[in-house]
Protein backbone atom coordinates (compact mmCIF):
# COMPACT_ATOMS: atom_id res chain seq x y z
CA UNK A 1 0.00 0.00 0.00
CA UNK A 2 0.91 3.28 -1.22
CA UNK A 3 2.07 5.60 1.86
CA UNK A 4 0.47 8.72 2.18
CA UNK A 5 2.71 11.42 0.12
CA UNK A 6 1.35 14.44 2.58
CA UNK A 7 -1.79 14.06 5.03
CA UNK A 8 -1.81 17.40 5.16
CA UNK A 9 -2.82 17.92 1.74
CA UNK A 10 -4.18 14.77 1.00
CA UNK A 11 -6.33 15.92 -1.49
CA UNK A 12 -3.66 17.17 -4.03
CA UNK A 13 -1.57 13.67 -3.37
CA UNK A 14 -4.90 11.76 -5.20
CA UNK A 15 -6.52 9.57 -4.04
CA UNK A 16 -7.39 5.49 -5.31
CA UNK A 17 -10.92 3.97 -5.70
CA UNK A 18 -12.17 1.06 -4.13
CA UNK A 19 -13.55 -2.24 -5.71
CA UNK A 20 -16.65 -3.32 -6.62
CA UNK A 21 -16.82 -5.92 -3.92
CA UNK A 22 -15.38 -3.26 -1.15
CA UNK A 23 -18.32 -1.09 -2.12
CA UNK A 24 -20.78 -3.63 -2.46
CA UNK A 25 -19.84 -4.47 1.48
CA UNK A 26 -19.80 -0.63 2.15
CA UNK A 27 -23.80 -0.41 0.60
CA UNK A 28 -24.61 -3.29 2.48
CA UNK A 29 -23.39 -2.23 5.78
CA UNK A 30 -24.73 1.65 5.63
CA UNK A 31 -28.21 0.39 4.52
CA UNK A 32 -28.04 -2.65 7.76
CA UNK A 33 -26.66 0.63 10.04
CA UNK A 34 -29.74 2.80 8.65
CA UNK A 35 -32.32 0.48 10.39
CA UNK A 36 -30.94 1.04 13.98
CA UNK A 37 -31.86 3.68 16.06
CA UNK A 38 -28.55 4.30 16.93
CA UNK A 39 -28.13 7.82 18.50
CA UNK A 40 -23.93 8.36 17.26
CA UNK A 41 -22.60 11.36 15.56
CA UNK A 42 -21.96 9.58 12.28
CA UNK A 43 -26.13 8.10 12.07
CA UNK A 44 -26.71 12.24 12.30
CA UNK A 45 -24.52 13.15 10.01
CA UNK A 46 -23.66 10.13 7.33
CA UNK A 47 -26.70 11.21 5.50
CA UNK A 48 -27.53 8.98 1.72
CA UNK A 49 -25.94 12.22 -0.24
CA UNK A 50 -22.58 12.37 2.52
CA UNK A 51 -22.28 8.62 2.05
CA UNK A 52 -22.53 9.04 -2.07
CA UNK A 53 -20.22 11.35 -1.83
CA UNK A 54 -17.30 9.44 0.18
CA UNK A 55 -18.11 6.22 -0.52
CA UNK A 56 -16.05 5.80 -3.38
CA UNK A 57 -12.94 7.25 -1.92
CA UNK A 58 -9.37 5.80 -0.67
CA UNK A 59 -6.61 7.58 1.10
CA UNK A 60 -3.02 6.78 0.23
CA UNK A 61 -2.98 4.45 3.08
CA UNK A 62 -5.75 2.63 1.71
CA UNK A 63 -8.53 3.48 3.78
CA UNK A 64 -11.73 3.66 2.85
CA UNK A 65 -14.66 5.32 4.22
CA UNK A 66 -15.91 1.81 5.82
CA UNK A 67 -12.26 1.43 7.39
CA UNK A 68 -13.80 4.59 9.55
CA UNK A 69 -17.36 3.74 10.29
CA UNK A 70 -17.38 0.17 10.71
CA UNK A 71 -17.06 0.10 14.41
CA UNK A 72 -19.69 2.45 14.75
CA UNK A 73 -21.87 0.63 12.61
CA UNK A 74 -20.99 -2.84 14.56
CA UNK A 75 -22.23 -0.99 17.82
CA UNK A 76 -25.02 1.26 17.01
CA UNK A 77 -24.48 1.93 21.02
CA UNK A 78 -21.66 4.33 20.09
CA UNK A 79 -21.72 7.83 21.23
CA UNK A 80 -19.68 8.75 18.04
CA UNK A 81 -19.03 5.68 15.95
CA UNK A 82 -16.06 7.05 13.27
CA UNK A 83 -12.27 6.53 13.72
CA UNK A 84 -9.80 7.64 11.09
CA UNK A 85 -7.69 4.90 10.16
CA UNK A 86 -5.09 6.76 8.94
CA UNK A 87 -3.89 10.63 9.48
CA UNK A 88 -5.14 11.54 5.54
CA UNK A 89 -8.59 10.24 6.62
CA UNK A 90 -9.48 13.57 8.20
CA UNK A 91 -8.93 15.24 5.06
CA UNK A 92 -10.35 12.76 2.37
CA UNK A 93 -13.21 11.81 4.46
CA UNK A 94 -14.03 15.71 5.28
CA UNK A 95 -17.27 15.50 4.83
CA UNK A 96 -18.42 13.70 7.50
CA UNK A 97 -15.30 14.31 9.86
CA UNK A 98 -15.88 18.10 10.35
CA UNK A 99 -20.16 17.53 11.07
CA UNK A 100 -18.85 15.73 13.49
CA UNK A 101 -15.76 17.42 14.59
CA UNK A 102 -18.03 20.27 14.84
CA UNK A 103 -20.65 18.86 16.79
CA UNK A 104 -18.66 17.21 19.35
CA UNK A 105 -16.10 19.86 19.98
CA UNK A 106 -19.08 22.51 20.87
CA UNK A 107 -18.76 24.80 17.16
CA UNK A 108 -15.27 24.31 16.09
CA UNK A 109 -16.35 24.93 12.10
CA UNK A 110 -14.62 23.55 8.92
CA UNK A 111 -13.07 26.88 8.42
CA UNK A 112 -11.38 27.15 12.14
CA UNK A 113 -7.89 26.50 13.15
CA UNK A 114 -6.84 24.63 16.75
CA UNK A 115 -4.65 27.49 18.18
CA UNK A 116 -0.71 27.00 19.09
CA UNK A 117 0.02 25.08 22.31
CA UNK A 118 0.33 27.28 25.28
CA UNK A 119 0.35 25.52 28.44
CA UNK A 120 -0.43 28.53 30.45
CA UNK A 121 0.87 29.63 33.98
CA UNK A 122 1.41 25.87 35.62
CA UNK A 123 1.28 27.70 38.95
CA UNK A 124 -2.02 29.29 38.33
CA UNK A 125 -4.14 25.82 39.12
CA UNK A 126 -5.09 25.02 42.81
CA UNK A 127 -6.54 22.04 44.23
CA UNK A 128 -9.99 21.37 43.45
CA UNK A 129 -11.09 19.70 46.74
CA UNK A 130 -8.68 21.41 49.45
CA UNK A 131 -10.33 19.49 52.42
CA UNK A 132 -10.76 15.80 50.22
CA UNK A 133 -14.28 15.99 51.02
CA UNK A 134 -15.35 14.73 46.76
CA UNK A 135 -12.30 14.53 44.84
CA UNK A 136 -10.95 10.75 44.80
CA UNK A 137 -8.69 11.22 42.47
CA UNK A 138 -7.56 14.14 39.12
CA UNK A 139 -5.62 12.52 36.25
CA UNK A 140 -4.58 14.52 32.99
CA UNK A 141 -4.00 13.14 29.85
CA UNK A 142 -3.50 13.12 26.06
CA UNK A 143 -3.36 11.52 23.33
CA UNK A 144 -0.26 11.54 21.15
CA UNK A 145 0.63 9.64 16.97
CA UNK A 146 3.97 9.59 15.86
CA UNK A 147 5.00 11.07 12.76
CA UNK A 148 5.61 8.15 10.15
CA UNK A 149 3.12 5.78 11.03
CA UNK A 150 -0.73 5.10 10.13
CA UNK A 151 -3.31 4.28 12.97
CA UNK A 152 -4.31 1.07 14.62
CA UNK A 153 -6.50 -0.37 11.38
CA UNK A 154 -3.05 -0.02 9.27
CA UNK A 155 -0.49 -0.47 11.54
CA UNK A 156 2.14 -3.83 10.20
CA UNK A 157 2.88 -5.97 13.11
CA UNK A 158 6.42 -4.94 12.89
CA UNK A 159 5.07 -1.55 13.12
CA UNK A 160 3.66 -2.21 16.21
CA UNK A 161 7.13 -3.53 17.54
CA UNK A 162 8.84 -0.33 16.10
CA UNK A 163 6.76 2.00 18.19
CA UNK A 164 6.88 -0.01 21.17
CA UNK A 165 10.44 -0.68 20.81
CA UNK A 166 11.40 3.46 19.84
CA UNK A 167 9.05 4.09 23.13
CA UNK A 168 10.88 2.48 24.85
CA UNK A 169 14.37 3.88 24.46
CA UNK A 170 12.74 7.41 24.81
CA UNK A 171 10.87 5.99 28.45
CA UNK A 172 13.93 5.10 29.74
CA UNK A 173 15.48 8.17 29.39
CA UNK A 174 13.04 9.79 31.69
CA UNK A 175 14.83 11.17 34.63
CA UNK A 176 13.74 12.60 38.66
CA UNK A 177 10.57 12.11 39.27
CA UNK A 178 9.37 10.75 35.80
CA UNK A 179 11.50 7.56 36.32
CA UNK A 180 10.42 4.55 35.73
CA UNK A 181 10.27 0.80 34.04
CA UNK A 182 8.33 0.03 31.10
CA UNK A 183 5.86 -2.96 31.25
CA UNK A 184 5.07 -4.90 27.96
CA UNK A 185 1.26 -6.40 28.58
CA UNK A 186 3.06 -9.35 26.36
CA UNK A 187 4.32 -11.56 29.06
CA UNK A 188 2.76 -9.83 31.87
CA UNK A 189 0.69 -11.79 34.44
CA UNK A 190 -3.26 -12.01 34.33
CA UNK A 191 -2.97 -11.07 37.79
CA UNK A 192 -0.42 -8.15 37.45
CA UNK A 193 -2.97 -6.99 34.19
CA UNK A 194 -5.79 -7.40 36.29
CA UNK A 195 -3.84 -5.47 39.32
CA UNK A 196 -3.16 -2.54 37.42
CA UNK A 197 -6.79 -2.22 35.46
CA UNK A 198 -8.59 -2.31 38.58
CA UNK A 199 -6.28 0.44 40.00
CA UNK A 200 -7.19 2.49 37.21
CA UNK A 201 -3.61 2.25 35.97
CA UNK A 202 -3.69 0.39 32.84
CA UNK A 203 -6.33 0.52 30.04
CA UNK A 204 -8.92 -2.33 29.73
CA UNK A 205 -8.08 -5.55 27.40
CA UNK A 206 -11.00 -6.29 24.34
CA UNK A 207 -13.03 -2.53 23.70
CA UNK A 208 -15.51 -3.87 21.81
CA UNK A 209 -15.47 -0.20 19.78
CA UNK A 210 -11.58 -0.36 19.33
CA UNK A 211 -11.96 -4.34 18.20
CA UNK A 212 -14.62 -3.72 15.55
CA UNK A 213 -12.60 -0.60 14.26
CA UNK A 214 -9.67 -3.02 13.58
CA UNK A 215 -7.52 -1.54 16.70
CA UNK A 216 -6.77 -4.64 18.45
CA UNK A 217 -4.89 -6.46 16.01
CA UNK A 218 -1.51 -8.75 16.75
CA UNK A 219 -2.96 -7.83 20.34
CA UNK A 220 -0.85 -7.86 22.83
CA UNK A 221 2.46 -7.44 20.18
CA UNK A 222 3.59 -3.66 21.06
CA UNK A 223 0.95 -2.91 23.98
CA UNK A 224 2.59 -2.24 27.15
CA UNK A 225 2.42 0.41 29.94
CA UNK A 226 5.55 2.38 31.31
CA UNK A 227 4.82 4.58 35.09
CA UNK A 228 7.17 5.43 37.99
CA UNK A 229 8.03 4.57 41.36
CA UNK A 230 5.09 6.29 42.81
CA UNK A 231 2.58 5.10 39.79
CA UNK A 232 1.86 8.98 39.18
CA UNK A 233 3.01 9.32 35.80
CA UNK A 234 2.25 6.54 33.17
CA UNK A 235 2.35 6.40 29.31
CA UNK A 236 0.22 3.74 27.37
CA UNK A 237 1.43 2.72 24.23
CA UNK A 238 -0.39 1.30 21.31
CA UNK A 239 -3.59 1.38 22.82
CA UNK A 240 -6.15 3.37 21.52
CA UNK A 241 -3.15 6.22 20.05
CA UNK A 242 0.69 5.28 19.59
CA UNK A 243 1.01 7.15 23.18
CA UNK A 244 -1.29 8.22 25.92
CA UNK A 245 0.96 10.50 28.42
CA UNK A 246 -1.03 10.25 31.78
CA UNK A 247 -0.70 12.01 35.49
CA UNK A 248 -2.41 11.10 38.27
CA UNK A 249 -2.79 11.03 41.60
CA UNK A 250 -5.13 10.74 44.44
CA UNK A 251 -6.92 13.60 45.60
CA UNK A 252 -8.28 17.11 43.73
CA UNK A 253 -4.52 18.76 43.43
CA UNK A 254 -4.96 19.47 39.80
CA UNK A 255 -2.09 21.82 39.81
CA UNK A 256 0.63 19.24 40.88
CA UNK A 257 -0.93 16.69 38.01
CA UNK A 258 -1.02 19.22 35.91
CA UNK A 259 2.46 20.43 35.80
CA UNK A 260 3.96 16.84 36.24
CA UNK A 261 2.11 16.17 33.49
CA UNK A 262 3.23 18.87 31.23
CA UNK A 263 6.92 18.05 32.37
CA UNK A 264 6.36 14.52 31.13
CA UNK A 265 4.90 15.67 27.65
CA UNK A 266 7.48 18.17 27.14
CA UNK A 267 10.49 15.41 27.84
CA UNK A 268 8.90 12.78 25.28
CA UNK A 269 8.41 15.70 22.41
CA UNK A 270 11.70 16.26 22.62
CA UNK A 271 12.58 12.63 21.48
CA UNK A 272 9.73 11.91 19.68
CA UNK A 273 8.45 13.61 16.58
CA UNK A 274 4.53 13.74 17.21
CA UNK A 275 1.87 14.57 14.11
CA UNK A 276 0.24 17.83 14.32
CA UNK A 277 -2.02 19.10 11.77
CA UNK A 278 -2.06 23.20 11.07
CA UNK A 279 -5.73 23.00 11.17
CA UNK A 280 -6.61 20.56 13.84
CA UNK A 281 -4.15 20.39 16.37
CA UNK A 282 -2.42 17.00 17.43
CA UNK A 283 -3.97 13.94 14.92
CA UNK A 284 -5.38 10.64 16.79
CA UNK A 285 -7.24 8.09 16.01
CA UNK A 286 -10.99 8.99 17.97
CA UNK A 287 -11.92 13.06 16.38
CA UNK A 288 -12.53 13.23 20.14
CA UNK A 289 -9.00 13.65 20.85
CA UNK A 290 -7.50 15.99 18.57
CA UNK A 291 -6.32 19.88 19.16
CA UNK A 292 -5.08 19.72 22.23
CA UNK A 293 -6.03 15.87 22.52
CA UNK A 294 -6.32 16.59 26.65
CA UNK A 295 -8.78 14.94 28.79
CA UNK A 296 -8.44 16.25 32.86
CA UNK A 297 -10.34 14.49 34.96
CA UNK A 298 -11.54 13.70 38.29
CA UNK A 299 -12.81 10.51 40.05
CA UNK A 300 -15.34 12.43 42.29
CA UNK A 301 -18.24 11.40 44.70
CA UNK A 302 -21.22 13.74 44.37
CA UNK A 303 -24.08 11.64 45.91
CA UNK A 304 -26.82 14.49 45.89
CA UNK A 305 -26.39 15.58 42.28
CA UNK A 306 -25.57 11.82 41.02
CA UNK A 307 -29.22 11.07 42.55
CA UNK A 308 -30.60 12.64 39.28
CA UNK A 309 -28.16 12.26 36.58
CA UNK A 310 -30.68 14.31 34.61
CA UNK A 311 -29.99 17.32 35.87
CA UNK A 312 -26.13 16.11 36.47
CA UNK A 313 -25.55 15.91 33.03
CA UNK A 314 -27.66 19.19 32.31
CA UNK A 315 -25.15 21.20 34.77
CA UNK A 316 -22.13 18.46 32.98
CA UNK A 317 -23.26 20.21 29.53
CA UNK A 318 -23.44 23.83 30.95
CA UNK A 319 -19.69 24.03 31.63
CA UNK A 320 -18.93 21.45 29.11
CA UNK A 321 -17.96 18.96 31.17
CA UNK A 322 -18.84 14.94 30.36
CA UNK A 323 -19.94 12.21 33.13
CA UNK A 324 -18.85 8.79 32.68
CA UNK A 325 -18.85 5.95 35.01
CA UNK A 326 -16.47 5.01 37.36
CA UNK A 327 -13.75 2.43 34.68
CA UNK A 328 -14.64 5.42 31.74
CA UNK A 329 -16.67 5.29 28.56
CA UNK A 330 -19.48 2.90 28.71
CA UNK A 331 -19.41 1.71 32.37
CA UNK A 332 -21.16 2.75 35.38
CA UNK A 333 -20.48 4.23 37.77
CA UNK A 334 -19.21 1.88 41.16
CA UNK A 335 -19.27 3.15 44.72
CA UNK A 336 -20.90 5.94 43.13
CA UNK A 337 -17.33 7.15 41.70
CA UNK A 338 -17.79 9.02 38.47
CA UNK A 339 -15.55 10.29 36.24
CA UNK A 340 -15.96 14.05 34.92
CA UNK A 341 -13.77 15.47 32.55
CA UNK A 342 -13.50 18.51 30.15
CA UNK A 343 -15.37 17.71 27.07
CA UNK A 344 -13.73 20.13 24.44
CA UNK A 345 -9.98 19.07 23.23
CA UNK A 346 -9.67 20.93 20.37
CA UNK A 347 -10.23 24.67 19.41
CA UNK A 348 -9.14 25.71 22.99
CA UNK A 349 -5.69 25.68 24.27
CA UNK A 350 -4.18 23.35 26.81
CA UNK A 351 -4.31 26.16 29.41
CA UNK A 352 -7.94 26.74 28.58
CA UNK A 353 -9.14 23.32 28.58
CA UNK A 354 -7.60 22.93 32.41
CA UNK A 355 -9.20 25.73 33.37
CA UNK A 356 -12.40 24.96 31.96
CA UNK A 357 -12.40 21.33 33.49
CA UNK A 358 -11.52 23.49 36.27
CA UNK A 359 -13.79 26.08 36.56
CA UNK A 360 -16.64 23.23 35.84
CA UNK A 361 -15.66 20.76 39.04
CA UNK A 362 -15.68 23.93 41.80
CA UNK A 363 -18.98 24.45 40.13
CA UNK A 364 -20.25 21.03 40.33
CA UNK A 365 -19.11 20.86 44.28
CA UNK A 366 -20.38 23.81 45.68
CA UNK A 367 -23.84 22.81 43.47
CA UNK A 368 -22.71 19.29 45.41
CA UNK A 369 -22.43 21.00 48.68
CA UNK A 370 -25.35 23.26 48.30
CA UNK A 371 -27.99 20.39 47.92
P1 LIG B 1 -10.63 7.58 26.93
O1 LIG B 1 -9.66 7.29 25.84
O2 LIG B 1 -11.92 6.83 26.81
O3 LIG B 1 -10.83 9.04 27.15
P2 LIG B 1 -8.74 7.50 29.03
O4 LIG B 1 -7.56 7.39 28.21
O5 LIG B 1 -9.05 8.82 29.59
O6 LIG B 1 -10.02 6.98 28.25
O7 LIG B 1 -8.66 6.42 30.19
C1 LIG B 1 -9.82 6.01 30.85
C2 LIG B 1 -9.39 5.26 32.10
O8 LIG B 1 -8.67 6.15 32.97
C3 LIG B 1 -10.61 4.81 32.85
O9 LIG B 1 -10.79 3.47 32.53
C4 LIG B 1 -10.27 5.04 34.30
O10 LIG B 1 -9.90 3.79 34.84
C5 LIG B 1 -9.08 5.95 34.32
N1 LIG B 1 -9.39 7.26 34.90
C6 LIG B 1 -10.00 8.29 34.30
N2 LIG B 1 -10.07 9.35 35.13
C7 LIG B 1 -9.46 8.98 36.29
C8 LIG B 1 -9.20 9.62 37.55
N3 LIG B 1 -9.56 10.89 37.79
N4 LIG B 1 -8.57 8.90 38.52
C9 LIG B 1 -8.20 7.62 38.28
N5 LIG B 1 -8.40 6.96 37.12
C10 LIG B 1 -9.03 7.63 36.15
N1 LIG C 1 -16.43 4.23 21.75
C1 LIG C 1 -16.41 5.18 20.67
C2 LIG C 1 -15.36 6.28 20.92
C3 LIG C 1 -15.81 7.49 21.62
C4 LIG C 1 -14.72 8.40 22.16
N2 LIG C 1 -13.85 7.68 23.15
C5 LIG C 1 -12.62 7.26 22.82
N3 LIG C 1 -12.05 7.60 21.71
N4 LIG C 1 -11.98 6.51 23.69
C6 LIG C 1 -17.83 5.75 20.51
O1 LIG C 1 -18.14 6.22 19.41
O2 LIG C 1 -18.59 5.69 21.46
Amino acid sequence: MAKAKCYKCEEKCGKGKISLEELQKLEMAYKAFLRTDSKSLVKKYLTRDVFDRLKYKRTTFGSTLLDCVQSGFENPDSNIGIYAADPSAYVVFADIFNPIIQDYHIGFKKSDHHPATDWGSLDKIGNLDPKGQYVVSTRVRCGRSIEGYPFNPSLTESQYWDIENKMISVLNGLEGELKGTYYPLNGMTKETQEKLIEDHFLFKEGDRFLQAANACRYWPVGRGIYHNQTKTFLVWVNEEDHIRIISLQPGGDLGAVYKRFVSGVADIEKKVKVIKSDRLGYLNFCPTNLGTAIRASVHIKIPKLASNMTRLNEIADRYHLQVRGTAGEHTEAKGGVYDISNKRRLGLTEAEAIQEMYNGIVEIIKLEKSS
